[in-house]
This record gives structure tokens, sequence and C-alpha cells, in this order.
């Protein structure tokens, strides 16, 4: 493959309503659309996951478009690829910057499908014709609100519930949420708002049958939450912590979590993202897909991760619509009964819609090897 043309998109796009967590508030959608063009003209598409603000990992949209810039595409320009997974081999010598590694190999594990004339999942090694999903919601404002949430998202006929959780915002919901929904599949995300202290409120929430609890400690942590898991009933998933298949590796040895949730941007990509999930499937420990409020190009790419064989549990790739008016993908992810089924077109399986992408889009800048 040899890379001509690398266009790099600003995009703002309005979320349908607000979504919380315990680092803050999203209304809208932030994010580089990362474009990579062969000498056929072909189009490669990937997303990167970074917001305006570092508080999920270090990266933001601006360092993520530095990175691209000054260091990320010029590595690509410098000389052919034969195969994606050489991509992430090519950036091992640059420290983190995950997000933004992940989004240009992203696209150009699309234009390998795509020059392939195979589908994105089939060129990851993936089989599965369908997926099952889940969806995530955020910290309400009631209880009331948080219950007529999951209301709509089980007659949506999502497989499972994730709510995100805060000190205050934790067990006492919970009652009331298992009061509604006895035998719902529920799980808890708590992006690292609670330390080892709190140990008696996380023992707490073992009375209610969660599938897992996410991240409920430091984001750059799996010691503390090896000794938390030793004390809970309810299985740890850990999310942030886990940013390679090393850290995977060592949490796992620790006995810090008993899931793990992957998401490509924060590993790097889909060449990483594919190594955690072949460790796990090894070692008995299942994955599933994360979500990041992504647009269609990145569900896109969760899709077709999710269809290699350990992915056994429900990701949070809800449908467009869960977040979009307008997604800038045709058509736009559906979700039926709770699955998605997965595109067998090539590449990522989704039309780029370009007329939408023109109308979110701030600025952009196109480079030429
Ligand atoms: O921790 O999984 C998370 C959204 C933004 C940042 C972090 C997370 C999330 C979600 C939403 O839980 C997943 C989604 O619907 O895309
Ligand atoms: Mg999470």
């Amino acid at each position: 493959m040899q890379i001509q043309e690398v266009i790099l998109r600003k995009l703002k796009m309005k979320l349908i309503a607000p979504f919380t967590t315990s680092f803050g508030t999203f209304t809208d959608k932030d994010f580089i659309l990362v474009e990579v063009k062969n000498n056929d003209g072909l189009s490669g598409w990937g997303e990167s996951v970074a917001f305006m603000s570092p508080w999920y990992n270090e990266e933001t949209v601006k360092t993520n478009w530095t990175m691209l810039e000054d260091f990320l595409i010029p590595m690509i320009f410098e000389k052919d690829i034969q195969h994606p997974d050489e991509v992430s081999e090519r950036f091992s010598h640059i420290r983190k910057n995950n997000m933004a590694k992940a989004a240009i190999e992203g696209a150009i594990w699309d234009l390998y499908a795509k020059e392939n004339n195979e589908s994105l999942s089939k060129s990851l090694g993936g089989s599965a014709s369908q997926i099952d999903v889940g969806i995530s919601i955020g910290i309400q404002n009631s209880v009331q609100d948080l219950l007529q949430r999951i209301e709509k998202g089980l007659s949506d006929g999502y497989k499972r519930i994730k709510i995100k959780i805060q000190p205050g915002w934790d067990v006492d919901v919970m009652k009331e949420v298992r009061q509604k929904y006895p035998d719902v599949p529920i799980m808890a995300d708590a992006n690292s708002a609670y330390r080892l202290l709190d140990l008696n409120v996380l023992k707490a929430l073992d009375q209610f049958d969660l599938m897992m609890i996410e991240q409920p400690l430091s984001s750059d942590d799996i010691v503390d939450h090896a000794t938390l898991q030793a004390e809970l009933k309810t299985p740890i998933c850990l999310d942030e912590s886990i940013h390679s298949v090393e850290d995977a590796r060592k949490a796992l040895d620790l006995n810090s979590c008993k899931i793990i949730n992957i998401k490509i941007g924060r590993v790097g990509g889909l060449t990483e993202a594919k190594k955690i999930h072949d460790l796990c499937q090894q070692r008995n420990i299942p994955v599933w897909c994360g979500g990041m409020l992504e647009s269609g190009v990145g569900r896109a790419h969760n899709i077709a991760l999710t269809t290699l064989s350990n992915f056994t549990m429900p990701g949070d790739t809800a449908a467009s619509a869960n977040y979009w008016t307008k997604d800038i993908i045709e058509p736009e992810v559906v979700v039926d009964h709770g699955v998605i089924h997965v595109p067998t077109r090539a590449g990522i399986g989704y039309e780029v819609n370009c007329r939408k992408v023109a109308q979110f889009t701030e600025y952009s800048q196109k480079y030429t090897r």
C-alpha cells in the first residue's frame, strides 16, 4: 500500500442528549476524522476518540492533531506498507499518544480491506455476522430520569444496561434500579471515581448481582484493583488502566480484573486490540468493545473488531440514533433486537456521507506525500 494523501478534518457534532460521567459532561462531540488515500483515489477512514479535554486520558483533539501532523503522517509517507500490522510497529518508538496512532492506523486498515475487496471484519480475522450490544447511560439528574432511560434502552432491545456511577450516585440509585428491574443484565462504570478507602461502598454494590463494575479505582492503577477484586464478588472490568497487551498481561497476572473492555483508541489501534483479544482468549478472560461516543466511522471500526470470537459480552456500540440526529455514514448503524448485523461490504462497510462530513467540519488540512 502506498498512501498518497492524508486529510485531517476537525468535526463537531451535537449529541442528542448530554452525556455525564464521573469526570464531566459532554453536550457535543468534537473529534478528528482521518482520511487516507492511495494512488487509485481509494479512501480509508479513521476516527480519533480523543476528547477536547484530557479527562479520560491525557490526549486531546489538539494533541492528536499535532502528533498526526508532526510525527505520524510523515512516518506513514516515509515508506510503503505491506500490511496494517506494520503501522503500530512503525509507531512503536513514539510513546503513548495511542488515540492519535489508532486514528490513522484505523484509516489504513479500512483502506487495506478495501484494496483487498473484503470487509474489515474479515481482514481482522473476525467471523460473527451479528454482534450483541448494550447501552451506556450517563449520570442523570434524578433516579426517575435514569429509570426512564433504562426503560427506553430495554424497549429498544439492548442486551444489557451500563449505568455510570460516582460517589453519591451509586448504592441508593442501584437499589431503586434493582427494585424495578430485578433480572436485567446491569453493570456499573465508575470511570475511576473511587479509592480503596471506599471499599464499603464498593462492597455494598455486590448485593445487586451486577455483571461487572468497570474501572472503579484510579485510571493508572492495576495494584489496588487487585486488592479490591480479592474483596469483591462482582467482577472488575478494566477500561482506563489498559493501554497495551503488556498492561493486560500484568493486570491478569495480578488478578486485577476478570473482564477487559477493549477500546481501539485507548490501546493504540486495531493491531494492539487484536493482541489483547488473543491474550484474553488464551487466559479465558471475556472481552467486550467499549465506546467513546463515536461517530459512524469509529462505530464501524468497533463493529468490525467485535466480530472476533472472544468478544463474548455485549459492547457499548449502540445505534447511531442513540447519539445523533444524523450520523455521517450511510446506512446508519441500527440495532435490531439488541444486535447489529455486521456489514459485508468492503472495508468498514458503511459509506461516509461527504455532505454530512462537510456540514460538521470546522477546519481541515491536506497532507501530500
Ligand atoms: O468509560 O466507557 C467509558 C463515554 C465517554 C468516555 C468514557 C466512556 C464512555 C461511555 C459511553 O461509557 C460509551 C458509548 O456509548 O460510546
Ligand atoms: Mg469505561
